[in-house]
């Protein structure tokens, strides 16, 4: 097959709305639970290819450790087909590593430009399935609006699909309390967490969540969405203070506020709920409506706080 000079791929970010928080095969990113997600308009990552003399990694401009891509690359040639060293051009509209999950869009944006350069003929189920090699959550970030990623049983059956729901005016505040390099990974945080003694039950509850999430999301439901993602995301975090080995917490003294503000919210009459990741921010959920009214009064209270509002975005595309 000939190679193209180059090749660029887009994909926008994902929040899990069920969460993925372990593995089940950490080699093969194999997940110990099926997660759901929102993939979102406003950030993601754009990432260009083109062929060099080893493999390297440009970030906004900044050159980067290519170890991590280097690695992911050799699973590629090895899984799908050969190819010379790459120079990887990204721009990244996700703040990096503070549980915005910018390993999402990266590693899935990277992968389709990869399978373009090479004129690969591969679903989007493949793409998914390849860059779960590089980061779980980049197996959701080629499908507009809701993504699943079933969990499967080995490398062929692991992958993302499209998740068809009616149009809903379902929108997320994002609370950007700190951009800072997470202290813990993501790799690492769940290796703690599966360390937790409610971890089996907790994975027990995420299946059951996931039919109700499915349910919710067909009846475009918002509230109960909303209830079953902050519960969800609540037992995740309850497994990282609950591990065996060396148990932490992503929250800092603002998430705990933002956390009482979201409740005070919904005693308003809002629908508000929260969701967090392996960073302190905390995303609200809520509807397009309500989103201006929750920014403009959590913005009052919290002058140090960035606030965005996100909706739903597209899937993968190409330039
Ligand atoms: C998720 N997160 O479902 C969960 C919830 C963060 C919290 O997937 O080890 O960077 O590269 O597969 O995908 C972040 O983890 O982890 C993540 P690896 P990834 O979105």
């Amino acid at each position: 097959m000939t190679q193209q000079a180059g090749a660029t791929a887009v994909a926008h970010t994902n929040i899990a709305l069920i969460k993925y928080w372990g593995k089940a095969d950490p080699v093969l990113n194999l997940p110990t639970t099926s997660s759901l997600s929102l993939t979102l308009k406003e950030y993601y990552t754009k990432t260009q290819v083109e062929e060099a003399d080893v493999d390297s990694l440009l970030i906004n401009e900044l050159p980067q450790d290519a170890k991590r891509v280097h690695e992911f690359l050799n699973i590629l040639r090895e899984e799908v087909q050969d190819f010379p060293p790459l120079r990887i051009i990204s721009t990244n509209k996700v703040p990096i590593s503070a549980g915005l999950a910018s390993s999402a869009s990266s590693f899935a944006a990277l992968t389709a430009a990869v399978a373009k350069f090479n004129n690969w003929q591969l679903s989007l189920e493949d793409l998914s399935r390849l860059a779960r090699r590089g980061s779980g959550s980049a197996t959701r970030s080629f499908f507009p609006d809701f993504a699943i990623w079933e969990k499967g049983h080995d490398d062929a059956s692991s992958y993302a699909t499209h998740f068809d729901t009616p149009d809903m005016p379902i929108a997320l505040v994002v609370c950007k309390i700190s951009g800072l390099v997470k202290k813990v990974s993501s790799t690492e945080g769940m290796r703690r967490a599966q360390t937790s003694p409610n971890y089996a039950a907790w994975v027990e509850e995420s299946a059951r969540q996931l039919v109700n999430m499915e349910d919710a999301l067909k009846k475009a439901d918002i509230k109960r969405v909303g209830e079953i993602a902050e519960a969800n995301a609540l037992g995740m975090h309850n497994l990282n203070l609950t591990a065996k080995d060396q148990r932490f917490t992503y929250f800092n003294a603002q998430t705990m506020q933002i956390l009482d503000e979201v409740k005070a919210l919904r005693q308003a009459g809002y629908t508000a709920y929260a969701t967090m990741d392996a960073g302190p921010n905390v995303k609200i959920i809520t509807t397009l409506n309500e989103a201006n009214a929750i920014k403009e009064s959590l913005a009052k209270r919290f002058l140090k706080i960035q606030f965005d509002i996100a909706t739903p975005g597209p899937g993968i595309s190409y330039e």
